[in-house]
């Protein structure tokens, strides 16, 4: 299988976030590409090339024209204003307050795009998620061009990116972005088979009207889990996507035995959809040592997704999300890709 991978990712470094009351270290860091690079070349799953340069154009199907302008702008913006280390938001338009006027400020503006201070800007960061984009456009060029599958080695993730927010560690998403490049290229229908720890909530509010782009979301219940706000069983999808969003929310402590219920019933309604190609939002921070995440998901499992999403059939693009273990992150997630072609 090949992998396609830029290290303009490595300008992207977050220096902090917020969690449980503290600053500290941020886990979505350059490490967890690079192992997982690493991890590719020592298992030799395949050649690993650079991306082609795209054309923004394909972010335009899927996010907000507005919203894709403003990104490539945040780190000028910021640094004009006077301030260096990282570009966050610090307030949000929330209910009671006007969301349908659009500000001036930088750090207003920063909060009108996104919906949580987890998406941070610095100096390489528009960069990073071109980088990013254009990793998932390439891969999925491979895919169309007639590859049973390929891997986007994508970082920044994406699935928390919605039509016009970030948040989450996501800025563009890619998953998102490569499904409708595949309808546009001629695929009937596409589905999303997201099976990172948190839902995605980016890629649902994308897609949760349309009939033509079946999503898929395996996560921890957002009654306790980040991010919260959406990812209940009973969103089905709206009007003419009416039946065609799916979620699974699962419990603390969900191990392989429950987490597999959840990825057979999906694999179900992902094969009656019957679609021309599958996008899966790879993540693994379902590891039981993930150090954000409650699943216990061991190492030995994540072979059996690649098998079972092989089981499938269809041509598969494996798009990176999450996984926060740095230390066996490239174990896990290459493992996926392993139990796809072993199968
Ligand atoms: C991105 B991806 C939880 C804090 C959550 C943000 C997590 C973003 C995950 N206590 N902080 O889905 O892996
Ligand atoms: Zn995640």
């Amino acid at each position: 299988m090949k992998t396609i991978y830029s290290p303009l990712h490595l300008g992207h470094s977050g220096h902090m976030e917020l969690i449980s009351g503290a600053i500290v270290p941020a886990f979505e860091k350059p490490s967890r590409a690079e192992i997982i690079k690493a991890r590719l070349e020592k298992q030799q799953i395949g050649p690993i090339l650079p991306p082609d340069e795209h054309d923004i154009a394909a972010a335009r199907r899927v996010h907000r024209e507005d919203y894709v302008d403003f990104l490539p702008t945040v780190w000028k913006l910021w640094e004009d204003s006077g301030r260096s280390g990282s570009a966050i938001p610090f307030t949000w338009p929330t209910r009671g307050l006007r969301g349908d006027v659009r500000p001036k400020t930088i750090d207003a503006l920063l909060g009108y795009y996104s919906f949580d201070g987890g998406a941070p800007f610095v100096a390489g960061t528009w960069q990073a998620i071109k980088s990013s984009y254009d990793v998932a456009l390439t891969a999925a060029g491979l895919v169309k061009a007639g590859e049973r599958a390929a891997f986007a080695l994508c970082r920044p993730p994406g699935h928390h990116a919605g039509s016009a927010f970030m948040g989450g560690y996501c800025f563009i998403n890619n998953a998102a972005v490569v499904a409708l490049w595949f309808r546009d290229q001629g695929a009937a229908r596409v589905s999303i088979l997201d099976v990172d720890y948190h839902h995605g909530n980016g890629t649902q509010e994308i897609f949760y009207e349309r009939g033509d782009v079946q999503v898929l979301n395996l996560h921890a219940d957002p009654m306790v889990e980040y991010p919260f706000f959406l990812g209940h069983a009973d969103e089905r999808g709206g009007g003419e996507g009416e039946g065609y969003n799916r979620n699974y929310p699962m419990p603390f402590g969900t191990d392989w035995s429950g987490w597999n219920s959840s990825l057979e019933d999906a694999c179900g309604h992902l094969a009656r959809y019957a679609p021309d190609v599958v996008v899966v939002s790879l993540g693994v921070d379902t590891f039981e040592k993930d150090p954000i995440s409650q699943f216990k998901l061991r190492s030995e499992d994540f072979p059996k997704i690649g098998r079972r999403i092989a089981a499938l059939g269809l041509p598969t693009l494996f798009v990176m999300e999450g996984g926060y273990a740095v230390e066996e992150i490239g174990v896990n997630a290459v493992g996926v890709l392993e139990g796809f072609l072993g199968a």
